[in-house]
């Protein structure tokens, strides 16, 4: 790509802060005004990455309204919902009627989670404005609902005791119709009692969104997990996976939780001696024939040997024992060397990957940006510079769409979307 093709620092600045501010509500960011009009829980960790270059304060304040919709147990909700707005999504409130289960917040939430990505973002929130952030008391704040946060994962989400949580829906792994969740979701059944509807589909075409059987099972999955009270001890829920991804999220922030300690003055050994065992346990999930983590199968015990981006995110742990074949497998043909501007989300090699279909080909900025940490962490700077040149490259000229074409920088999904214009804003910086 030509030089004066790319926008400037400047320019990614503007268009990306003018979105960030066109989806503030008031007290959070939706991720994009149609298709998602709520809040979303990893959505948040990231687009407070990025506002805090332009908005420190609003940063700090995305976090804390999901913070404040935190469950008795220490969950923090996958969506809290905006009624005053706009009640075009689906499963919505009432769906979940969270309000009418033990121990969840006052404003209506879902009842499943999203990646743990939240104390890596805060941390990164308070070291871009340290004195707002005290005068704020935003840390002191943050860090008992970030710590039960954790401990949620800990105490409820680890099904076989190894160290590693589990997701009991695919959309716990943000990463909804990832070919990781294929066999698992086949055995779940498609009859839902709920009446499944698709207000997605009048934002999103249907080509570039999970089918109408997944969405069946989507549905059947959430309301048996809602049907046991959200309680987590539901001994045949048929759908619980351990995703690198979101492993390798917990583990990084449990390190920025261990940092946010210090800074606190508090005891920081307890974050890193559970970093430590989150991270020892996700080698049961490397594939050395594939080089890359796969996931677990736990009702079946087994591993799922398919490579997806979600396999590449564990490269941003320091000290990573296979930081090297990682690195090998993201420039390999499966994904950079099959001609892509960005890292897809499934090797682009396997039969069955579609380039514009969701999770299943496309390139998605998160997964980029955590890709581009990671590769700086592992001295791999020159990697990084072109991979964050490309994330803001297609970011800015395409409208900051959902996610795109890994191979022809294609936009698909719905367009100003949040978390593309904050990491693109935060790598620009
Ligand atoms: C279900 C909001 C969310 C992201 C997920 C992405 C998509 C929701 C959906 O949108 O999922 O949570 O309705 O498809 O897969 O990662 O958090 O942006």
């Amino acid at each position: 790509m030509d030089d004066d093709e790319r926008p400037g620092a400047e320019e990614v600045r503007s268009a990306a802060a003018a979105l960030l501010e066109e989806n503030w509500t008031g007290d959070h960011t939706v991720p994009a005004t149609g298709l998602y009009p709520h809040q979303w829980s990893w959505d948040s960790g990231f687009i407070a990455v990025g506002l805090r270059h332009v908005a420190p304060e609003r940063a700090q304040r995305e976090l804390e309204s999901l913070m404040a919709a935190q469950w008795a147990d220490g969950r923090l909700p996958q969506i809290v919902f905006d009624l005053d707005r706009d009640d075009d999504y689906a499963p919505g409130d009432s769906f979940w009627r969270s309000r009418t289960i033990a121990g969840a917040p006052e404003r209506p939430t879902a009842g499943l989670i999203q990646p743990p990505n939240h104390a890596w973002a805060a941390l990164l929130v308070h070291r871009a404005d340290p004195v707002l952030s005290r005068a704020r008391r935003f840390l002191e704040e943050a860090y008992p609902r970030l710590v039960a946060w954790h401990g949620y994962l800990a105490a409820r989400r680890d099904h076989r005791g190894a160290g590693l949580a589990a997701v009991v829906h695919p959309w716990e792994s943000g990463t909804d119709n990832s070919p990781l969740w294929d066999e698992a979701l086949a055995a779940v059944p498609d009859t839902p009692t709920w009446q499944v509807t698709r207000p997605d589909l009048g934002h999103a075409a249907a080509a570039e969104r999970p089918g109408r059987k997944e969405y069946a099972r989507y549905f059947w999955l959430a309301e048996r997990y809602r049907d046991h009270g959200c309680d987590d001890t539901d001994e045949d829920h048929p759908f619980v996976m351990e995703d690198p991804c979101f492993n390798a999220l917990w583990a990084v922030s449990e390190l920025a939780l261990a940092e946010i300690a210090t800074e606190l003055g508090r005891d920081d050994a307890p974050h890193r001696a559970r970093a430590a065992r989150i991270a020892a346990a996700l080698e049961g999930l490397y594939l050395p024939e594939l080089g890359i983590y796969g996931a677990r199968d736990v009702v079946r015990d087994a591993l799922v040997r398919k490579t997806t981006v979600n396999g590449l995110v564990p490269l941003v742990l320091p000290g990573l024992p296979h930081a090297a074949e990682l690195v090998d497998t993201l420039r390999g043909p499966g994904f950079l060397c099959g001609g892509a501007l960005l890292v897809p989300s499934y090797d682009l090699r396997a039969p069955d990957a579609d380039t514009a279909l969701y999770w299943r080909g496309p390139a998605w900025f998160n997964m980029n940006w955590v890709l581009v940490a990671g590769l700086r962490e592992h001295l791999e700077g020159p990697l990084a510079d072109s991979l964050a040149r490309q994330v803001i490259t297609l970011a800015v000229r395409h409208g900051f769409p959902e996610y795109v074409d890994p191979i022809t920088g294609e936009p698909h999904g719905t367009r100003d979307f949040s978390w593309t214009a904050a990491l693109a804003l935060d790598l620009a910086m």
